[in-house]
């Protein structure tokens, strides 16, 4: 597909309905599926079926008779496709010449095949053995010092590769173990185990059928987790309020027609899904939450004097929470000219809120990267937990935080040892069962590890998956500092730009997919996943593999383990491959009470839940109890308005997934053809002196004086509130200093960037 000139026009159309139908063929009709391939969607999400390789949504214990969305088909389409980027297409083409490729172009050509070794001599990966690629590998990582290498996961890896992949690092000596989730719900990890003392959300699919009211703050359900829009819609159905608070109007947060049900589909039948809209600005949620909260104290105070029933939960706030009082100083200290100022919400849109809130006896907070990708991310997370105890509003049914993950085994990674963090993996255990010393000293996360990549401390990067190059900030920086590597290793199913960036040292190894059949010695093998709501899946592939010569993920680890880590009487790594179900063993003995009866239990419908003190009212806090957070500011943005600065938000479109795209719509916004689009408000573009259609560029308004430069953008006139901006990820990431990231999560904040236009 040719990235032209591109048109926006309004869509008027549902989420799901017709359109996402005809998006979905495109999509099989591009990558060419062949029939056994087309058989595979029904499969997704099943029991005894697959774990759907695009977002972390929950797989029902009932499913739907096609438990599969928009989204999970195509991501199934992209992994299936019959395309193939094989040693002929390197041959043809040169690593400099490809870095002039779009990200869709150079994904579009299909699955790896072989695996490469790239020839600074020819500028051109050439196909390698596999003995040859570990061999090499091991070599150069033996000489490294260990703490200079990087071992990066994109969270897509089953729960098995991931355990894996962790151990190597810690018996090679180091945690330096940065993941997709640095740039992604680490500020809910942070958050959420300060406040409640779990680092994931407390909620599950049930609480849906006991919820009255589902307040919604930065998530875009009808793009990134589409399955999600049938809980919704059922919750509607049943009457519950649907509270959204997000800068722009995301229509699958508007109304829904259900693809597979027939009935809306032929009456273009369709469900409001929020009842309550609310466009705050770009960092504006502390402040609308801090504004619900004075209506909630102001309205307890005044039905105290009446001997009216109470509005706060007193008797819970008493017996689980500490920090109360300060918070409820905050609140009150805090003047409504700053809340609307703050938020870009009048008081009597806040007070529309604060009702619902108040009347519902169940409320859970939904939210995604609206929330934890700002430099306040981490304060954002806690706010909403404010909230949620003011009304006891966690560890009841229908009640309590439910995080949106993103990649179908993020949450899991952490679960099993992928973290830089040493006190979040059980250290001891670990030796003991291995027979090793451990390092102890925190390794490096994301945003540290392009830091070291920029000033030359990192000197090797191992990703297992993943796009790590085009995800992270500074774009420009990491891209020039890359080359300066000793050895540079991506293990992927298909070409993306971070592969173009070589090492001294530079090997591409190509993996199966998780819809793909998996045959070790044993037989075929099956892998596992945690969901967003912390239940673990079984999954087995059963297509034929894109090409013979494909290793799976397991056996790729165990390659290099084998050559790095030295031998070890208690780990064999071969065995471990050729049965996963040993390796399950093995992370059972290491987390015996997440996973007890692992393989038992692994292909349990709806999954095996891992459990959650929180959901019980058990706070493994410091002190014991549900804390309250007073944030610093009101402001999530951590920069101050200037004239000419506008906060951009980096955004997604209905047609990619993270750095993979899949097309140039983003049908829900009116976008066809295009991915050069600037979105902003009509009144900034006729103050600002510009027209509709005319080309921009944005520069980084960052204090640092860095130069950093996205030309070419479309002038598009949208619904937004005004000072937002909105554009796409990746191609925006050029203008995100590295330190811009939330305060203690390290997420980068790529949802309040300031920038400044130039016409
Ligand atoms: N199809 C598809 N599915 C995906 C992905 C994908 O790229 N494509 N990615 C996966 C991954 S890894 C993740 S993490 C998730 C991401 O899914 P989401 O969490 O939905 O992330 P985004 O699409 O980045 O943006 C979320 C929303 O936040 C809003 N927003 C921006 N700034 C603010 C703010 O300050 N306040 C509020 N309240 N809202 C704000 C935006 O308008 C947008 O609607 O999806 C996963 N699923
Ligand atoms: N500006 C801005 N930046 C962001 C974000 C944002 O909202 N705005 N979002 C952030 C978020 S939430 C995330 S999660 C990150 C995503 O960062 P990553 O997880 O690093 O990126 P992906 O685009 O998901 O990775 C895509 C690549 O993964 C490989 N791949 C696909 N399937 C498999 C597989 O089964 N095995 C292996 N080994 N490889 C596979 C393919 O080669 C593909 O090219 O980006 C972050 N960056
Ligand atoms: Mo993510």
């Amino acid at each position: 597909m040719k990235a032209g000139k591109g048109r926006v026009k309004a869509f008027k159309g549902p989420a799901g309905g017709w359109g996402s139908l005809r998006s979905v063929a495109e999509i099989v009709a591009r990558e060419r599926l062949g029939p056994a391939a087309l058989a595979q969607l029904p499969r997704q999400n099943k029991a005894e079926g697959f774990a759907c390789v695009s977002c972390a949504w929950p797989k029902p214990a009932h499913p739907h008779p096609a438990e599969f969305c928009e989204e999970g088909a195509k991501a199934t389409a992209w992994e299936l496709t019959s395309l193939r980027t094989t040693p002929a297409f390197f041959q043809k083409h040169t690593l400099s010449e490809l870095r002039g490729w779009r990200d869709y172009d150079l994904e579009q050509h299909g699955r790896l095949t072989h695996p490469l070794r790239y020839n600074a001599d020819s500028d051109k990966y050439e196909a390698v053995s596999w003995e040859d690629a570990f061999r090499d590998i091991g070599a150069v990582l033996r000489a490294m010092d260990a703490k200079s290498v990087v071992f990066y996961s994109s969270g897509r890896t089953s729960l098995e590769a991931s355990y894996m992949y962790g151990l190597m690092a810690r018996m090679y000596g180091n945690q330096n173990l940065p993941d997709s989730s640095n740039m992604c719900h680490e500020s809910t990890s942070v958050g959420l185990k300060a406040a409640i003392g779990v680092p994931v959300g407390t909620t599950r699919l049930d609480d849906f059928e006991h919820c009255d009211a589902l307040f919604f703050f930065g998530q875009n359900t009808g793009s990134n987790s589409p399955r999600m829009l049938h809980d919704l819609r059922t919750c509607r159905k049943r009457g519950v309020e649907v509270v959204t608070f997000n800068p722009l109007r995301e229509r699958g947060l508007e109304r829904f027609t259900d693809p597979q049900n027939p009935l809306e589909m032929s009456t273009l039948g369709e469900t409001d899904i929020s009842t309550q809209y609310h466009q705050l600005k770009a960092g504006g949620d502390i402040a609308a939450m801090t504004g619900i909260a004075k209506f909630l104290l102001q309205w307890d105070d005044d039905a105290a004097l009446k001997c009216e029933p109470e509005v706060l939960d007193h008797a819970f706030l008493k017996q689980h929470t500490v920090g109360f009082a300060d918070f409820a100083a905050m609140v009150r200290a805090t003047s409504w000219e700053v809340v609307e100022q703050e938020s870009g919400l009048p008081r009597h849109a806040i007070e529309q809120a604060a009702g619902v809130y108040a009347r519902a006896k169940a409320v859970m907070g939904i939210y995604g990267m609206g929330l934890t990708q700002h430099v306040k991310g981490v304060d954002n997370v806690r706010m909403l937990v404010n909230l949620l105890l003011l009304r006891g509003n966690i560890g009841r049914p229908g009640a309590g935080p439910m995080p949106v993950r993103g990649h179908s085994n993020v949450q899991g990674q952490r679960t099993v040892g992928i973290t830089e963090k040493t006190e979040l993996v059980p250290i001891d255990r670990l030796e003991r069962q291995y027979g090793f010393t451990a390092p102890r000293e925190k390794g490096l996360d994301t945003v540290e590890s392009c830091r070291g990549v920029i000033d030359g401390s990192v000197k090797a990067f191992v990703a297992l998956g993943g796009n790590f190059l085009r995800a992270v900030p500074e774009t420009a920086a990491m891209e020039a500092a890359w080359p300066g590597l000793d050895l540079s290793v991506q293990i992927a199913t298909k070409l993306n730009r971070n592969h173009l960036f070589s090492g001294k040292t530079t090997y591409l190894l190509p993996c199966l997919g998780r819809i793909e059949r998996d045959v070790q010695a044993s037989g075929p093998q099956a892998v596992s996943v945690e969901d967003s709501t912390s239940c673990i899946h079984g999954s087995r592939g059963k297509v034929a593999p894109a090409s013979e010569h494909l290793l799976s993920e397991p056996a790729i680890v165990a390659g290099i383990a084998t050559q790095v880590v030295p031998p070890n009487p208690r780990i064999d790594w071969d065995a471990w491959v050729s049965d996963y179900s040993l390796i399950r063993d093995a992370i059972e003995e290491t987390y015996p009470d997440v996973f007890k009866d692992y393989n038992a239990r692994l292909f349990t419908p709806g999954g095996f839940w891992k459990g959650n003190k929180a959901s019980e009212r058990i706070w493994q806090t410091s002190t014991g109890k549900a804390e309250f957070l007073t944030p610093t500011s009101q402001n999530a943005t951590g920069f101050a308005d200037a004239a000419h600065r506008y906060r951009l938000m980096t955004l997604r479109s209905n047609d990619q997934f993270n750095t993979t795209i899949y097309g140039y719509h983003d049908r829900f916004r009116g976008v066809k053809g295009t991915r050069d689009v600037l979105f902003m408000n009509s009144q900034d573009i006729a103050a600002a002196g510009l027209r509709a259609g005319q080309t921009v560029a944005l520069e980084s308004d960052a204090d640092d004086g860095v130069k950093r430069r996205r030309t070419d953008l479309i002038v598009t006139p949208y619904a937004i509130p005004r000072g937002c901006l909105g554009a796409y990820y990746p191609e925006a990431n050029v203008l995100i200093p590295v330190e811009h990231h939330a305060e203690e999560s390290h997420v980068p904040a790529a949802k309040s960037v300031p920038v400044r236009i130039v016409a």
